[in-house]
């Protein structure tokens, strides 16, 4: 590809390093001239003293001093990898801020971009003040520390977690990038308590069933959490990719269930009252159920069924033609990714991507597929399959079942449309 071939920009904009690389693989079989060529490509664009075969800048003097952040902040140059907060956000009432999905390799979020639900504000607890009492229908009530908590053996696993509401069925149309549509979820290393040991120490009675988790934010979001999953792989978290969590992943500690809607995962913790009955919450009334076309309404849809999204390249980006790697996440609450078929063609045909070794059960599952693009405008999706067999639908077949009135769990496929220049949209518009 000729320099006047290039995406208008790929040669003018000055961030463009990345771009003029992905432009470079293009040649990937006819050569690396492209590459060879960056200084020359460069003088357009400025900051040829820093390029080969000068010196650069940063070589003429010593760097910054160690220490110089306590806390490590990303490169100035990363600073628009950041959290997607819509405009319109109620600060207060119904908050969210969605992880820049498309801007990330691999499978774990760090801390600072893992999305952020709140229904009552983030509040700042002092861990020497919060208590977690466990009660109910138990023969020995509990009323812990934090420090008592980290007592008792610890465990760590990678799970993602996603809202529920990613997205709503009739917001598919609004959003532009993978963030926009699907950055309601994240995954990371969670290290905490097995509820089950928590629950064994106050000893179950025989009519417990469920057990109520209570938040210590303004909201006290309330959700009941079946007995099962409660004596499976429940986690009380107190940290999480390593430190203890922010304060907007529910410091200093959270109920985590692996597989489950984001909202059952309940922040800031502060009790688990063992019940026979659940408690019929607002959040599991009027809120997180699902409208089914008949009039009736779906109660208790815990589990996140299967779902992928290609992260690169996703809505706002260019492509070049030529080879362009196809990049994105697939994860499913049920269990492991068995496999991820990518689309180029606007899901007439279908090849299976590669899969990131190791693959996870209930973690995010990176996968790749290897694409020349002949620069005709195209669609392309991704379809995830987990280890039960089940296949993720298409948005046509989702909505054929579960009608336009629901809001939760749409785990649809996601369009990604690419434009004759290399513009990526989104499909469903
Ligand atoms: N106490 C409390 N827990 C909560 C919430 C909340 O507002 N308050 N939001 C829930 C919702 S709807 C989701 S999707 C997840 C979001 O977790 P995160 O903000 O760590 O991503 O937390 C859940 N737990
Ligand atoms: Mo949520």
């Amino acid at each position: 590809m000729s320099d006047d071939a290039a995406p208008e920009a790929v040669r003018r904009t000055p961030r463009s390093r990345r771009q003029i690389l992905a432009a470079g693989s293009a040649l990937v079989g006819g050569g690396l001239a492209e590459v060879i060529a960056l200084p020359a490509r460069a003088e357009t664009m400025g900051g040829i003293e820093n390029m080969p075969p000068h010196v650069p800048r940063w070589m003429k003097e010593p760097g910054a001093d160690v220490g110089s952040q306590l806390y490590g902040q990303p490169s100035e140059f990363e600073k628009d990898v950041i959290r997607n907060v819509p405009k319109n956000g109620k600060q207060y009432t119904s908050s969210a801020s969605r992880t820049p999905l498309q801007e990330l390799d691999g499978i774990i979020t760090p801390n600072g971009l893992f999305y952020e639900r709140h229904h009552g504000g983030i509040p700042a607890i002092d861990p020497a003040q919060h208590r977690l009492m466990i009660h109910g229908l138990v023969e020995r009530p509990l009323l812990l520390t934090m420090d008592e908590l980290r007592r008792f053996p610890t465990e760590s696993h990678i799970y993602f977690l996603e809202c529920s509401g990613n997205p709503g069925f009739e917001a598919v149309k609004q959003g532009k990038t993978a963030s926009d549509l699907v950055g309601l979820a994240s995954c990371g290393e969670w290290t905490g308590v097995r509820l089950k040991t928590i629950l064994e120490e106050v000893g179950l009675k025989p009519e417990a069933k469920w057990v109520v988790a209570e938040g210590a934010d303004a909201a006290a979001l309330t959700r009941s959490v079946p007995l099962e999953k409660c004596l499976d792989d429940a986690l009380l978290v107190f940290s999480q990719n390593g430190e203890r969590l922010r304060p907007q992943q529910g410091y200093p500690v959270r109920l985590l269930l692996p597989g489950f809607e984001g909202n059952m995962s309940v922040k800031w913790l502060r009790r688990l009252n063992v019940v026979a009955e659940p408690a019929y919450s607002r959040e599991e009334t009027a809120k997180y159920t699902d409208s089914m076309p008949d009039g009736t309404a779906r109660q208790f849809t815990f589990t996140m069924e299967a779902k992928s999204i290609i992260t690169r390249p996703s809505g706002t980006q260019r492509i070049a033609a030529g080879f362009n790697e196809i990049t994105g996440l697939a994860w499913s609450g049920r269990g492991r990714i068995t496999g991820v078929e990518v689309s180029v063609d606007g899901s007439t045909t279908w090849q299976p991507a590669v899969l990131q070794q190791p693959v996870l059960s209930r973690a995010f599952t990176r996968f790749r597929y290897p694409w020349a693009w002949d620069g005709r405008p195209t669609v392309i999706l991704s379809r995830a399959t987990d280890e039960t067999g089940y296949v993720q639908p298409s948005f046509a077949d989702l909505t054929a079942i579960r009608g336009m009135k629901s809001f939760y769990h749409n785990n649809a496929i996601v369009p990604w449309r690419i434009a004759a220049d290399g513009e990526v949209s989104n499909g469903y518009v």
